[in-house]
C-alpha cells in the first residue's frame, strides 16, 4: 500500500490542480505503489512476443489491481474531484488492432496476478493503428498521437539498448518499460522496443510517409499500409526489429539468472502470438550459434523454448514473405532459414508442410510448427479445424503438437473496472471471490428464481445504458433513446465477421417498418443498432461497408415513423475505451461470423459476462458458450461449420440463386443502391458492395439471411418478457467464469510453458 496521498504526490493542494497535474501526480502514486508491490520472478520466465497489446488505459485498472482504487477516489472526492473525470483525461495507448491484441493485454493481467513472472514483449508504436473519424459517411484514418498529450507517460525509457542489423542499415533500439500490475499481487512487465530516430514529421497527409526510410518510420505505426511492396518490406523491417530485441533480451535475462543456454528452455518460454514474431526462431538459432552452440543443438534448444498459437484460418492472415524481401532486410537470416527448409524438406515430400514453396516464398505458419514444441489453437472448434482440415498434413506428423487453449478475458477489467453496477450486486451476493477464483459466479445461479434480484438485474443494465447515452452524446454527439434495445455488433470490420449480415437485416426491417399498414406488427420496442468497427486502410470494402452502414444511419433518421423504431449508431474510433461503456450496456451480442472463420471471438465473453445475450452462428467460442449456457439462453443460427467447409470445397456458392429466389434478401440488396442510400452516399463505393455481394459473397451472407431474420425476431420477441429476459442474461453472467483469462493462463502454463 502506498502510504502517500495524491496531494503530496501533486505537491500542493488537489483542489489547486489542473488535471494535467492531478493525472501526472496519481501516474506518479500508482507506479511508486507498484514498484512497492514488487515483480513477479522465479528461474523460467515467459516472454511472450506480439505485435499488439491492446491494453487499454491504464489508470484505474492499475489502481483496483493494487487496491487503491478507493482511497483514491475518495480522496479526491473531498477536493471536489472525480475520479471519473482522470479516467476520461488519460488517454488511450494505441499499441493493437483487435482481439488479438487485446488477448495478448488480458494474459499479462492473468500470468501478473497468478504470480508467474512473465514479461510482453513488443514494439512502442508513435502513432499507433491510426485514429478514425468519419467524414461524408466515410472512415478516414489520422495517425494516433497518444504519446503527446504532455502527460507522463506509464513506459519509463530504461537504459536497455541492443544493436540490430539489417541488410542495409543498423540500428540502436532502447527498451521502454510499463508495469503489468496483478490483481492483488505482485506485477509483471510489458517491453515495447523504439528507435531513437523515428521521426513523426515524415507523416504526411493522414497516415501517408515514406515507408523507405526506415530509420525514421520503422515504429511509427502499427500494421502500415501493406498494398504495395515498401509497406511490406516495412512490416518485415518491423517484425525482425521486435523479434530481434525479443531474443537478445531473453538470452541475456537468461544468463542472468543463470543459464549456460543449452539449458535455456529451463529458463524461458516464448510463445509466439501468430505468425508475426515467427523470425525469433531463427533469430535465436543464429544469436545461439554466435555463442558457440551447434546449429542442431540450436534448433533442439529453440524447440523447446518455442511455442505458437494460431490466431485465425483465413490464409491471407498467415503470412508469407518472399525470400527476397528477407534477403533485403534480414540476410543474416537467409542461410539458416535455407538449412531449416532443407531439414524440413529431408524428411517430409508433403509441398504444404514445406517452409519455401517453389516460388520462393517463406511460410512464417511453417517454421512456427516445424520448430516449436506447440501449437494452439484458441478455441475447441478451430482447433479442431486446425487439425482436420486447414493444418491437417501438420497434425498427421505432429498431433502431440497440437493442443486447444480456448481464449478468455480478464474480469478485472471487464466486469470490476467497467461495470461497477454490477459488480456491486454480484458481489453484494456471492462476495468477491469470483475475481480470482472466476468459476464461484456459478454460485449466482439459484437467484434465477429471485424476483428481487432480477429487477435489480435489470436496473444495472438500465442504468449503464443510461451512462452509455450520455457517453455517446458527449463523444460524438448522437443521441439515443436508452430505454430501446440495445443490440450491438463491436469488432474489427471484416467480411467473414459479416457487418454486412446485419446491415441487411436493417435495411429488411426498415422497408417492413416503412410498408406495414397493420399497426399490430410495429415493434414493441424500438432497437438500436450498435455498431463499432475500424477497417484496415486498404480494405476497400470493408470501408465500403461502413459507408453504407454510415447512410443507412442517416436514411433511417430522416424517416418520421421508421425512426421512433429503429435507429443506427456507428461509433467513431472504437477502442477499448468504448467498449468499456459499451458492453455494459449491451442488451444483444451480435457475434454473426460466417462459421468456420471466427477462430474465437473475445467479444462475445466480454459481451456475456456483462449481461446481454447472445445471437450468433455456431463459430469460435460461441460453441462453448452455447453448450454452457444452454439453447434457452443464446440464440444460434446459420449453417454449420462442416456446412460451409464443404460449401468452399464444392466451390459451387451462387449468391444469385439466393437473390433471386428470397424476396426480402433481394430488397435490402437493391436498396443498397436506391435513391435514398444514394443521397446519402457515394455511387462508387453502394455500388461495389452491392456487386461484391451478389456476384461473390465470398462469406456466403444470403444463405444465413433468412435464418438470421427469423432469429433476431424471435430474439426480440422474447425481449419483451423481461423477467425471462433477465433470467437469461442472470444464467449468461454465472456461466461466464469458464472464460476468465486465469482459466486460459493456467492451462497455457500447465501444458505449454511450466512455470510453476
Ligand atoms: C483473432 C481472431 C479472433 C480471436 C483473436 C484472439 C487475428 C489474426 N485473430 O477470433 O480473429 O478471438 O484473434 O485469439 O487477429
Amino acid at each position: 500500500m502506498a502510504t502517500k496521498t495524491v496531494a503530496s504526490y501533486a505537491g500542493k493542494p488537489i483542489s489547486e490542480c489542473t488535471d494535467l497535474e492531478l493525472f501526472n501526480a496519481l501516474l506518479r502514486l500508482t507506479v511508486d505503489a507498484a514498484a512497492e508491490k514488487g515483480y513477479n520472478q522465479g528461474k523460467k520466465r515467459l516472454y511472450y512476443i506480439s505485435a499488439e497489446f491492446l491494453i487499454g488505459k491504464l489508470l484505474s485498472n492499475n489502481l483496483i489491481n493494487l487496491g487503491l482504487y478507493e482511497q483514491v477516489r475518495a480522496e479526491l472526492a473531498e477536493s471536489g474531484r472525480d475520479i471519473a473525470d482522470m479516467e476520461e483525461f488519460e488517454n488511450e495507448p494505441s499499441l493493437g488492432n483487435g482481439g488479438l491484441g487485446r488477448l495478448a493485454a488480458c494474459f499479462l493481467d492473468s500470468c501478473a496476478t497468478l504470480g508467474l513472472p512473465a514479461s510482453g514483449v513488443g514494439l512502442a508504436y508513435h502513432c499507433g493503428l491510426f485514429k478514425q473519424s468519419f467524414d461524408n459517411n466515410k472512415q478516414y484514418e489520422s495517425p494516433d498521437y497518444w504519446l503527446r498529450w504532455g502527460q507522463e507517460s506509464w513506459m519509463r525509457r530504461t537504459p536497455k539498448h541492443y544493436t540490430v542489423n539489417f541488410g542495409d542499415l543498423s540500428v540502436t533500439s532502447t527498451m521502454y518499460q510499463l508495469d503489468v500490475t496483478g490483481y492483488h499481487s505482485k506485477c509483471d512487465t510489458l517491453n515495447l522496443f523504439d528507435v531513437d530516430t523515428v521521426d513523426e514529421r515524415i507523416i504526411r497527409n493522414r497516415i501517408n510517409f515514406d515507408k523507405t526510410q526506415v530509420a525514421k518510420n520503422l515504429t511509427l505505426f502499427l500494421y502500415p499500409d501493406d498494398s504495395d511492396e515498401a509497406g511490406r518490406i516495412l512490416r518485415v523491417y518491423q517484425e525482425y526489429f521486435m523479434v530481434s530485441n525479443a531474443a537478445q533480451l531473453m538470452l541475456d535475462e537468461c544468463v542472468e539468472r543463470g543459464s549456460n543456454l543449452h539449458d535455456l528452455a529451463d529458463y524461458a518460454a516464448v510463445q509466439i502470438n501468430d505468425t508475426h514474431p515467427t523470425m525469433v526462431i531463427p533469430e535465436l538459432i543464429r544469436l545461439l550459434g554466435e555463442r558457440g552452440i551447434a546449429f542442431d543443438e540450436a534448433i533442439q534448444i529453440v524447440r523447446d523454448t518455442c511455442a505458437y498459437t494460431n490466431h485465425t484460418i483465413l490464409a491471407e492472415a498467415l503470412e508469407c514473405w518472399p525470400l527476397d524481401y528477407l534477403q533485403k532486410v534480414v540476410p543474416q537470416l537467409v542461410p539458416i532459414i535455407k538449412q531449416l527448409a532443407d531439414y524440413v524438406a529431408e524428411k517430409y515430400d508433403e509441398p504444404f508442410v514445406q517452409i519455401i514453396d517453389k516460388w520462393n516464398n517463406v511460410h512464417m505458419a511453417n517454421i512456427d510448427i516445424h520448430f516449436s514444441h506447440s501449437v494452439n489453437g484458441v478455441a475447441a472448434l478451430h482447433t479442431k479445424i486446425l487439425e482436420d482440415s486447414e493444418l491437417a498434413p501438420f497434425y498427421k506428423i505432429y498431433p502431440q503438437k497440437f493442443n486447444n487453449k480456448t481464449n478468455g478475458i480478464t474480469f478485472r477489467r471487464w466486469m470490476v473496472e467497467c461495470n461497477p453496477g454490477l459488480n456491486k450486486l454480484v458481489s453484494s451476493k456471492i462476495g468477491e471471490g469470483w475475481k480470482t477464483k472466476a468459476e464461484e459466479l456459478e454460485g449466482l445461479l439459484p437467484l434465477k428464481e429471485d424476483d428481487d434480484f432480477l429487477s435489480q438485474l435489470v436496473s444495472v443494465k438500465a442504468s449503464n445504458k443510461r451512462a452509455f447515452a450520455k457517453w455517446l452524446q458527449k463523444h460524438q454527439g448522437d443521441a439515443v433513446d436508452p430505454d430501446s434495445i440495445f443490440d450491438v455488433q463491436s469488432k474489427r470490420l471484416h467480411e467473414y465477421k459479416r457487418q454486412q449480415l446485419n446491415l441487411l437485416w436493417i435495411i429488411r426491417e426498415y422497408l417492413r417498418i416503412s410498408q406495414l399498414d397493420d399497426e399490430d406488427e410495429l415493434p414493441k420496442h424500438k432497437v438500436t443498432v450498435i455498431f463499432g468497427a475500424k477497417a484496415a486502410p486498404a480494405y476497400t470494402i470493408a470501408k465500403d461497408i461502413i459507408h453504407a452502414i454510415i447512410c443507412l444511419s442517416k436514411v433511417i433518421a430522416a424517416d418520421p415513423i421508421a425512426s421512433k423504431y429503429l435507429q443506427v449508431v456507428m461509433i467513431e474510433n472504437y477502442n477499448v475505451t468504448a467498449a468499456e461503456r459499451l458492453i455494459p450496456a449491451a442488451d444483444i451480442s451480435e457475434q454473426i461470423s460466417l462459421a468456420s472463420k471466427e477462430a474465437s471471438g473475445t467479444s462475445n465473453m466480454k459481451f456475456m459476462l456483462n449481461g446481454a445475450v447472445t445471437l450468433g452462428t455456431m463459430d469460435g467460442a460461441n460453441v462453448e458458450i452455447a453448450d454452457l449456457v444452454g439453447k434457452e439462453n443464446i440464440y444460434t443460427f446459420g449453417e454449420s461449420s462442416d456446412e460451409v467447409i464443404a460449401r468452399y470445397k464444392r466451390g459451387d456458392y451462387d449468391p444469385k440463386a439466393y437473390y433471386k429466389k428470397d424476396k426480402e434478401l433481394a430488397a435490402a440488396v437493391d436498396f443498397l443502391t436506391s435513391d435514398a442510400m444514394l443521397e446519402q452516399g457515394d455511387k462508387v463505393n453502394l455500388t461495389r458492395l452491392q456487386n461484391e455481394l451478389l456476384n461473390k459473397d465470398w462469406f456466403m451472407t444470403f444463405p444465413d439471411f433468412e435464418d438470421y431474420c427469423k432469429t433476431k425476431s424471435q430474439v426480440l420477441k422474447d425481449y419483451e418478457d423481461r423477467k425471462a429476459w433477465a433470467r437469461k442474461t442472470l444464467v449468461n453472467i454465472s456461466k461466464a467464469g469458464f472464460f476468465s483469462s486465469d482459466r486460459t493462463i493456467e492451462q497455457y502454463d500447465k501444458d505449454i510453458w511450466h512455470l510453476s
